[in-house]
């Protein structure tokens, strides 16, 4: 290890001590937070059982070159994300990556087998698998309504998509290890004044009825449900709405998918996961950027995210809580995307967890709220880059701004060639 990070962490560490913060401490529990990257993030929500484009009211902007256009290039992409990344993670797939051998599958017919290849990877590499049906991009969504359609046909269509799905998340888990989380969002809405609101959301608990029918061990596979305020063509009305997909997850104990894009703009999740977590087992974060919208910008270490950061960390919710990254950028470097959205999101558990958060909780219950927010500020003062820059050292990755350089010429030798 470079002197001057170690000289540097070892002055941290005294200052952390000087709060009664254990820096170790905090690392070790910080090694322990996993993230599951999106593998969207690769090549713009394209995915590889169709040619057409993107539908469901999600939109990734910008046209970077080097998009990745087959599983293999997808891998190999993720692969560099991955090493640049302190920590252990695991990867978020969905349906729509599968693989076939050029043999023609329906959405209602997939199997664990179409994404062997991602499991040997994801062992292969010590990943744990997370998992999404596709409920877009497809000829049976194009009216906008998928598991909400008011034809039984196409909705019987999609719940088999459903059950598929989980079947598949089954095999992840137990391949891997580690359970799966198979995450449900379809983008079922109106575009303008509706008149029935009700009618599809019968059907959509339905549908979602049937698809958790079939009973799987919750060791290798849990259910996740997924809310939204709007999307584009559905700014009036979404069927799966957050009153009620948080009140499907409470009564049939889901796991509560929120994604920090889809609320009211000045709406933070952070608040939420203390509230839900009362009412549900598990949590899972889909954390996102939006920018005046929805607009899945790659995610900053900013305010936001750092509550969120410090609302898991304080209520002790680490085990409950499962971090998932949910944005994709097409106009920079899609791996400096993921790179720099996931440093991002640990360095915001990182700053966390060096937190005195009991001696805060007592000064909080003993009413002394002048010397909570100057003890809050004052710890903005403290030396966390020189902690992190040991992280990054004891993970054996890059330190400061050199994992640019190894995305730079990746860039150069890899994909300016695609
Ligand atoms: C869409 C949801 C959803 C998607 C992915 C691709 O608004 O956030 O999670 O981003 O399934
Ligand atoms: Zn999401």
């Amino acid at each position: 290890m470079s002197v001057p990070i170690e000289k540097a962490y070892a002055l941290a560490k005294e200052q952390f001590a000087e709060w009664g913060v254990d820096t170790q401490r905090a690392l070790d529990q910080l090694a322990t937070v996993s993230l599951s990257l999106q593998c969207w993030q690769g090549d713009d929500v394209a995915g590889f059982d169709h040619d057409g484009g993107l539908s469901g009211g999600i939109l990734a902007t910008g046209n970077y070159l080097g998009r990745a256009t087959t599983p293999e290039e997808l891998r190999q992409d993720l692969q560099l994300a991955y090493r640049l990344l302190p920590g252990q993670h695991r990867l978020n797939l969905h349906a729509m990556y599968l693989e076939t051998e050029g043999e023609k599958v329906d959405r209602d017919a997939i199997e664990p087998r179409h994404f062997q290849r991602w499991m040997a990877w994801a062992k292969e590499h010590g990943l744990g698998m997370d998992f999404n049906p596709t409920f877009f991009s497809h000829p049976r969504a194009a009216d906008g309504f998928t598991l909400a359609h008011p034809d039984a046909a196409v909705r019987s269509f999609w719940v088999d998509h459903g059950k598929a799905c989980r079947r598949i998340g089954e095999a992840m888990g137990a391949a891997l290890g580690s359970p799966c989380i198979t995450n449900v969002w379809i983008p079922d809405g109106y575009k303008d004044v509706t008149i029935d609101r009700s009618a599809p959301r019968r059907r959509l608990r339905q549908s979602l009825d049937e698809i958790f029918s079939d009973p799987i061990d919750p060791t290798l596979q849990l259910d996740a449900v997924e809310a939204k305020l709007f999307g584009i063509g559905s700014e009036s009305y979404v069927v799966g709405s957050h009153e009620f997909y948080l009140s499907y997850a409470v009564q049939n104990q889901k796991v509560l998918c929120l994604d920090s894009g889809h609320f009211h703009p000045t709406e933070s999740i952070a608040d939420k996961i203390s509230s839900v977590l009362q009412f549900v087992d598990q949590v899972l974060l889909h954390i996102s950027r939006g920018v005046r919208w929805d607009s899945d910008h790659v995610v900053l270490l900013s305010d936001d995210v750092r509550s969120i950061a410090e609302e898991v960390v304080r209520g002790g919710f680490l085990p409950r809580v499962h971090v998932g990254l949910d944005f994709f950028d097409a106009s920079i470097n899609r791996i400096a995307a993921w790179v720099i959205g996931s440093r991002a999101v640990l360095q915001a558990f990182m700053i966390a967890l060096l937190e005195p958060t009991e001696r805060l909780k007592k000064i909080e219950t003993a009413f002394d709220y002048t010397s909570r927010l100057s003890m809050l500020e004052g710890l903005k003062a403290m030396p966390y880059g020189a902690v992190w820059n040991y992280y990054c050292t004891t993970q054996n990755v890059p330190v400061g701004m050199a994992w640019l350089d190894e995305v730079r010429t990746y860039e150069k030798q890899v994909l300016a060639k695609r």
